[in-house]
């Protein structure tokens, strides 16, 4: 299996795409209709060479190259990590046996319908995100939006391989489904809840790429521990993608922070807005949102699916190997916490092999704190009094043991018209999101910015802030 990437063909690949003529023809059939679909449902800014980093290998060092390029000739591919000779399954009924380099018969169905799911929110996001481009605070931003855009569209390249590859006639229909749903869509929606949000303005892109693209990490490494070697190698190389989105979320809604904080000083007030600041407790009710909706991602908290997944070895947990029991869980207990009608908490413990939606959701709220953590820290340098908090995780919740109940972020069980009362405190009202919106104008002059963001402490790939990261038309 080679480690360089083959970039001579019409579709870049490591996966000695050449000698299997009938999958190359059938993926090059695929090929313009996802050109189609990128021009039609892909970024809306045109512009003329981009600074991006393409996969120049698969390795460990200097995978990546960096240079201008127009969007759409960007090389989408095919980019396995290297097989481990030997690799044996991990967890579940099989483990130690050799994992599979074929679909098993009876798992046909189950690892299809996650590598589907998998494979819709990719294209789902770059559909959110079609018009930020024509309102990017400052070039360098412009330029990570493209970069996750076209990481993302790779990413539904490496879901749609695995279909073509192994999952016949049926596998090539989902592949054509994938580009037919759309975000949003009334008719044909994305499979997930939160890919059929809106990502309106600037401060929601940060945070999906905190709180959504999170989410899309700890399911990837999940998915790297699958006993299908192909999907596993998939789900490795996409994760290092994902380490470049979690940077723009992370560093995104610090800089916004940043500014903000700045703002509260040189005025000394908590209002902001006026002055052309994002105030704090709009940005928590950011928090609030993308926070919940994402948590809603992972399922619910009781899942006889995840279980099963999990017995049969088709999805793992977050660092299974890691983990210091015996992989199989089968006299394993956890403990989950619900709300019951007289408005208290009650704890039941139940068999761990049932809870591990919830398990990888405990993973991915920890991973959450530490941003808020770093949140605060910049507001503590500025000697602000105020702190950001993730709300409790019943807040607001769509699916799992907490849907159709009200919860506080404090995680007080309260009836409908209190949660009525509440609620634009904690979510962004509709006048929340038009002040938001109102500073989203498009800055795109080198080394400029908008009011309401700070500019960042380092350039892409060493290259100062000011550098040409955008070639307009
Ligand atoms: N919305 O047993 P349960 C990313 C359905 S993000 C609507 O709890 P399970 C990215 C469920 O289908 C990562 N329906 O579900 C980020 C089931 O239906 P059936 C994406 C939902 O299967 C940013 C029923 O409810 N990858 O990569 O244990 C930018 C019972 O549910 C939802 C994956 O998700 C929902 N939110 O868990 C770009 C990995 N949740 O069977 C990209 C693959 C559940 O009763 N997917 N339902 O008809 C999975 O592992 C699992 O399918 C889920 C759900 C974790 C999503
Ligand atoms: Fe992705
Ligand atoms: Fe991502």
């Amino acid at each position: 299996m080679p480690d360089k990437i083959d970039y001579d063909t019409k579709i870049p690949n490591n996966v000695e795409l050449s000698s299997d003529r009938r999958l190359q023809r059938a993926l090059e059939g695929w090929q313009p209709k996802f050109m189609s679909w990128w021009g039609e449902m892909g970024p809306a800014l045109e512009t003329n060479g981009v600074y991006l980093r393409t996969a120049v290998s698969v390795g460990r060092d200097g995978w990546a190259h960096f240079d201008h390029v127009k969007v759409p000739e960007y090389r989408w591919g095919i980019f396995l990590t290297e097989r481990k000779e030997d690799r044996r399954i991990a967890f579940g009924e099989h483990k130690g046996e050799p994992v599979w380099q074929q679909v098993p018969g009876e798992y046909r169905a189950d690892l299809q319908r996650l590598i589907v799911i998998q494979g819709d929110t990719e294209p789902a996001s770059v559909e959110q995100q079609k018009l930020l481009g024509l309102t990017a605070p400052s070039l360098y931003d412009l330029r990570n939006l493209f970069q996750v855009n076209v990481e993302e569209g790779r990413h539904l390249w490496a879901m749609v391989y695995l279909l073509h590859a192994y999952f016949g006639k049926e596998g090539r229909e989902e592949a054509e489904a994938l580009l037919f749903r759309n975000s949003g869509s009334p008719d044909a929606p994305r499979i997930l809840g939160a890919f059929n949000e809106e990502t309106a303005d600037w401060l929601a892109f940060y945070m999906f790429t905190y709180f959504t693209d999170r989410d899309g990490k700890y399911q990837l490494g999940t998915l790297k521990e699958s006993s299908f070697d192909p999907l596993s190698r998939t789900c490795e190389f996409m994760l290092k993608e994902e380490a470049h989105h979690m940077f723009v979320g992370t560093t995104g809604v610090d800089r916004v922070v940043q500014r903000s904080a700045e703002l509260i000083r040189e005025h000394d007030r908590m209002d902001i807005a006026p002055r052309g600041g994002i105030p704090l407790d709009i940005i928590q009710k950011y928090i609030n949102f993308h926070y919940s909706v994402s948590l809603d991602l992972f399922g619910s908290e009781t899942s006889t699916n995840a279980a099963n997944y999990y017995t049969a070895g088709l999805k793992g947990r977050w660092q299974e190997t890691r983990r210091k029991d015996d992989h199989q869980l089968t006299d394993d207990v956890g403990v989950l916490d619900k709300p019951r009608d007289d408005g208290t908490w009650d704890s039941e413990e139940m068999q761990a092999i049932l809870l591990l939606n919830l398990d990888l959701r405990d993973e991915y709220v920890a991973d959450c704190q530490t941003g808020v953590k770093r949140w605060n820290r910049i507001l503590d340098e500025h000697e602000i009094g105020f702190r950001f908090k993730l709300p409790h995780p019943g807040f607001n919740r769509d699916v799992g043991i907490n849907s159709g109940q009200h919860i506080t972020p404090e995680g007080t069980i309260v009836d409908e018209a209190t949660w009525q009362a509440g609620k634009s405190k904690w979510l962004p009202t509709s006048e929340d999101l038009t002040f938001v919106r109102s500073l989203m104008q498009p800055v795109y002059e080198r080394g400029k910015i908008a009011s309401w963001v700070a500019p960042p402490t380092n350039g892409i790939n060493g290259k100062p802030f000011d550098f040409d990261y955008v070639h307009l038309t």
